[in-house]
């Protein structure tokens, strides 16, 4: 029966038979009771984390559709935040000492006074009916400064999650540290590779922040994609602004009337003059618009946003739905919502998982078995079952990658791209490197292939490699017996065995 249960259920299911027969103030209580309570949620959690202003938030109102996350200076952006399901609007404040109380929403948002100061909260929950958090909840975290790290409520809300988006901004001084800063939060937080993605934030500002600023944004997210390949899926740049306004909604047809007027009073040279700076659009003259029109244009679109929409004007755009789904595409958010519904979503029993199970792994591994009260005893031996579940197999070829990828193991380069593909494929074909959906007889040819070359890595003197290498031939063999068992007939097994 718990056979055809899913996966986080049956992770559900033993902390709870575990919580049952623990003493009531077992210590790991209630973190039993908090994983329970997590695995029972229907949805998936996604954290939003990166650097102070790395533009999180507004990346966060994309999301979610709705200008719902702080950007401002409010107490409210120092403090991780909730956004996920419930019927009606409710704001809970949950302080660091373990009470909560609720706060009359402001309108449907979070009042800007919290009751308390940020320093003494823990996190602050939105509950709302909506389209976006009926499929995921999303967790915004405070900024962290360059060098410090996370701070302990951003990673506590990490240890919380099972997929994570990093927000980096344009690439500076400070690159290095920052990718040194996200590895460390991830590796503590147990998200890794496979339910990460990266996204190169605030594109509109790169360079001289005129023209097209996409051609440079995609080579310095592929340069991040390549230095984080061990802990990313992808790098994604989006012009975050854009996404925000765009994909919420906000442009209203006064605004694209307003716009109207400024691209049929304006030439190619007033614009780049117009938009090299946001004071230099707002001075502008003679311009039939408003200055407070073209504050809130700016504050809208940013001058690049700006520069599209007139350039789509231009082209004949009118109606303002028209323009927004433009803008939207032009934004990089379809791509963001692409790995959330293609990637994350469809591997959400996995990841949720493997999102408890690391949560709990610090907690109860701490202290020796022989030490710890039958109730635990018997929670490790049915965790550990369920982790050798074939796909949770995949999610631990992650630390294999990192550490061929740091140098801590050094493989040939096709033993590498291998276990990259196991570790990073959707299905077993792509595991295997060939294309998703491929015939299953090929698949079993693929996997019979990487299981004879990675048998000539197998008694490596060094142990890293050795062991890479017998996960490797472990995953490819599971692979080859399951094409092989919808393949054509006749088959024998793997051609070692032959
Ligand atoms: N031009 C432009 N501005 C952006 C973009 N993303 C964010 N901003 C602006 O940058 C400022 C900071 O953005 P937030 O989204 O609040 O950044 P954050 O990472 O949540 O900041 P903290 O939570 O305070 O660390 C805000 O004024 C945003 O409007 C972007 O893509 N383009
Ligand atoms: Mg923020």
């Amino acid at each position: 029966m718990t056979g055809t249960m899913p996966l986080s259920a049956r992770v559900g299911a033993a902390c709870r038979d575990a919580l049952a027969d623990l003493e009531p103030a077992a210590p790991i209580g209630a973190l039993l009771a908090e994983t329970v309570a997590r695995l029972a949620e229907p949805t998936l959690r996604i954290a939003v984390a990166g650097r102070l202003k790395a533009g999180k938030s507004t990346l966060v109102n994309a999301l979610l559709g709705a200008r719902l996350a702080a950007t401002d200076e409010t107490e409210c952006t120092k403090v991780v935040t909730w956004f996920r399901h419930g019927d009606r609007v409710r704001v809970r404040v949950q302080p660091s000492d373990g009470s909560a109380y609720d706060l009359p929403p402001a309108g449907d948002a979070i009042p800007a006074d919290l009751g308390r100061p940020a320093t003494e909260l823990a996190s602050v929950t939105l509950e709302f009916p909506g389209p976006a958090v009926s499929r995921f909840t999303v967790v915004d975290t405070p900024g962290l400064d360059a060098l410090s790290g996370l701070d302990a409520m951003s990673l506590a809300a990490l240890h919380r999650c099972d997929a994570l988006i990093f927000v980096m901004p344009h690439p500076g001084a400070q690159e290095q540290q920052s990718l040194q800063a996200f590895r460390a939060a991830t590796s503590s937080a147990g998200l890794r590779l496979g339910n990460a993605v990266g996204v190169l934030s605030q594109i509109d500002r790169l360079g001289t922040g005129r023209g097209d600023p996409w051609p440079q944004a995609r080579l310095i997210a592929g340069r991040y994609a390549h230095h984080l390949r061990a802990s990313v899926l992808d790098v994604l740049p989006l012009a975050g602004l854009l996404a925000e306004t765009a994909g919420g909604g906000r442009l209203t047809d006064a605004d694209t009337a307003a716009l109207q007027a400024v691209a049929a009073a304006t030439g190619r040279a007033d614009r780049i003059m117009m938009l090299a700076a946001a004071d230099a659009f707002h001075l502008w003259q003679p311009c039939p618009v408003d200055a407070d029109t073209r504050r809130r244009l700016m504050a809208l679109l940013g001058p690049y946003g700006i520069a599209e929409s007139l350039a789509l004007i231009d082209g004949g755009v009118t109606d303002t739905g028209v323009l927004r789904d433009e803008l939207r595409r032009r934004s990089g958010l379809d791509a963001l919502h692409a790995v959330i519904t293609e990637r994350f979503l469809p591997e959400a029993d996995v990841l949720r998982a493997a999102g408890a199970l690391s949560a709990l792994d610090t907690a109860l591994w701490a202290q020796k078995a022989a030490d710890q009260p039958a109730a635990l005893r018997t929670l490790r031996a049915r965790l550990a079952q369920l982790r050798a579940d074939p796909a949770l197999r995949f999610s631990t070829l992650h630390t294999l990658v990192e550490d061929v990828v740091t140098g801590r193991a050094t493989l040939p380069a096709e033993a590498e791209a291998d276990l990259l593909c196991l570790a990073r494929g959707r299905d077993d074909a792509e595991r295997v490197g060939l294309a998703t959906g491929t015939a299953a007889a090929r698949v079993a040819r693929a996997a019979d292939e990487r299981i004879r070359r990675w048998r000539t890595l197998d008694d490596s003197p060094a142990r890293s490699v050795a062991r890479c290498a017998h996960a490797a031939v472990e995953a490819f063999e599971a692979i080859y017996y399951t094409a092989s068992r919808v393949g054509p007939p006749g088959n024998n097994g793997p051609s070692r065995h032959v």
